[in-house]
């Protein structure tokens, strides 16, 4: 039994409960009220927790794995393995300045007072930057500070800019780039492992589903070498001939982000028919 930690209402919440469902894991009972439940078709455990406590708790052994924003592992420093990237919960950490205040490259955040609930990350940026600052620490609405006048700047978590700019603030730095991480207790046991793999295995095939098409096209055979050229596939391409003399039907699978390129170029080379459809699983 794999036992996993995910975030129990919140920004993370929902795309962690939704990657186990495409991975095929359905659960014994709705996590709305619980704090923890089985899956009832993989060997599985889920934990839900506040995200601020998953770093811990994995590193500690109190769950074998855990999904957790990369700003939160950064700032709690522990010892875990990041196994995955995941793609949601995107953000980034950023400075922001009240929209009128002069900012010019972090020299001039020298000597200012800056309210974050990220200090450690904050610290590491400032001293590589050779800059003294006063950092204050808060835990929540740190967007609210410079306009209270606790703060001449903010360190904190920006996603569409919307906070920030309702704050009259403006985002003049990015420090660091997060997204949702799967980390794993670095000790785990022979069955733990086999467990998370066969997990890993499941997101895998989901998500190079989700960034490839199944392609299909009617193609003269004198334009065959041509067209299968233009295609960016894994593979050779299929070729089944049609029953209409000197046709064939192509087949291949081409990455989701140049297909309609791909596309233009298959059409104008003489490829008709063209079908561009999603594949539901894909192990590579
Ligand atoms: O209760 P618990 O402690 O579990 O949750 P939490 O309140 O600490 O975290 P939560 O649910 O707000 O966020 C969980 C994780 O989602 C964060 O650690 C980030 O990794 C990620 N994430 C992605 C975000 C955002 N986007 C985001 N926009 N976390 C917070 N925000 C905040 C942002 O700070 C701003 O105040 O949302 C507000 C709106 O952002 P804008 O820029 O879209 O206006
Ligand atoms: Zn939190």
């Amino acid at each position: 039994m794999l036992r996993l930690a995910i975030q129990k209402s919140g920004r993370l919440s929902e795309d962690s409960l939704q990657l186990l469902r495409d991975a095929g894991i359905n659960l014994s009972s709705s996590p709305s009220r619980l704090l923890r439940t089985q899956a009832t078709n993989f060997p599985l455990e889920l934990i839900f927790v506040r995200d601020d406590d998953i770093p811990e708790y994995v590193e500690g052994g109190v769950v074998d794995v855990g999904i957790v924003g990369e700003n939160v592992l950064l700032e709690t420093l522990k010892d875990v393995e990041t196994v995955e990237r995941l793609g949601f919960g995107k953000c980034r950490l950023c400075l922001a300045m009240p929209k009128n205040a002069a900012y010019n490259g972090p020299e001039s955040l020298q000597g200012l007072r800056i309210a974050t609930s990220y200090v450690r990350i904050l610290e590491n940026f400032l001293a590589a930057q050779n800059i003294r600052a006063e950092i204050h620490e808060i835990s929540g609405s740190v967007e609210i500070t410079p306009s209270l006048g606790l703060a001449d700047a903010i360190f904190d978590i920006v996603s569409t800019g919307s906070t920030l700019l309702a704050n009259g603030l403006r985002e003049v730095a990015t420090v660091i780039e997060s997204e949702a991480l799967l980390v794993a207790n670095p000790d785990l046991s022979p069955e733990k492992r086999e467990i998370l793999a066969r997990l890993l295995f499941r997101i895998h095939a989901n998500r190079n589903a989700k960034n490839h098409r199944y392609i299909l096209m009617n193609v003269p055979n004198d334009r065959l070498d041509e067209i299968a050229a233009i295609i960016p596939g894994m593979k050779s391409p299929t070729v089944l001939p049609l029953t209409q003399p000197g046709w064939s039907s192509l087949h291949s699978v081409i990455p989701e982000n140049v297909f309609w390129d791909a596309l233009e170029q298959l059409k104008a080379a003489g490829a008709e028919g063209i079908l561009v459809v999603p594949i539901e699983r894909m192990i590579l």
